[in-house]
């Protein structure tokens, strides 16, 4: 589908001196790896340095925005990287939704860009496709490398907005 994905990137965006923090959920651990190494290879792309960027992992998603919390003073950005995929029972509305409006109360709270990195699928089948273990697949957690490089220099553009 090209038409999904962030899009043309509206100019050149450079990670030089940014400190990004990944906060990553362990359920799921194939399909968060990929998504993990996906937004990591980005981010050294777009020039962030190994040594700025802080991976911390926390058991489940119900646990990212606790987790993101813990990198908010360290980092520029922070990455919340966590798979749901829907089982027989209601576990997957729950936790979905909850984590969602969660992670962006914390975002208002820490006052720094956070990108969501939260799958919320059907199947496992679908996971996998956006982590990019699919032939015809593509990693997100690459799209949510660029977003973060993008949102901490616009932030950083713009010191008045929180
Ligand atoms: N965490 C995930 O990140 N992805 C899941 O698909 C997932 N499924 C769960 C299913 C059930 C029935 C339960 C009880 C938990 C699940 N969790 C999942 C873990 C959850 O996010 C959290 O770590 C634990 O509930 C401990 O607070």
């Amino acid at each position: 589908m090209p038409w999904a994905g962030i899009g043309k990137v509206d100019r050149k965006y450079d990670g030089t001196n940014l400190r990004v923090g990944i906060v990553h959920a362990r359920w799921n651990s194939e399909v968060i790896e990929a998504l993990v190494n996906g937004a990591l290879d980005k981010l050294k792309e777009l020039g962030v340095k190994e040594h700025n960027i802080i991976i911390e992992s926390v058991p489940g998603s119900f646990e990212l925005p606790t987790g993101v919390r813990m990198l908010a003073n360290k980092v520029d950005v922070v990455i919340a990287i966590g798979v749901l995929i829907k089982g027989s029972t209601m576990h997957f509305e729950y936790i979905s939704e909850a984590v969602s409006h969660e992670l962006m109360k914390v975002q208002r709270f820490m006052r720094k860009p956070l990108i969501f990195g939260l799958l919320t699928c059907l199947t496992d089948e679908q996971a996998q496709a956006r982590a990019g273990l699919t032939s015809d697949g593509h990693n997100h957690g690459s799209d949510w490398g660029a977003a973060a490089v993008e949102m901490a220099v616009k932030v950083e553009e713009h010191p008045t907005l929180w």
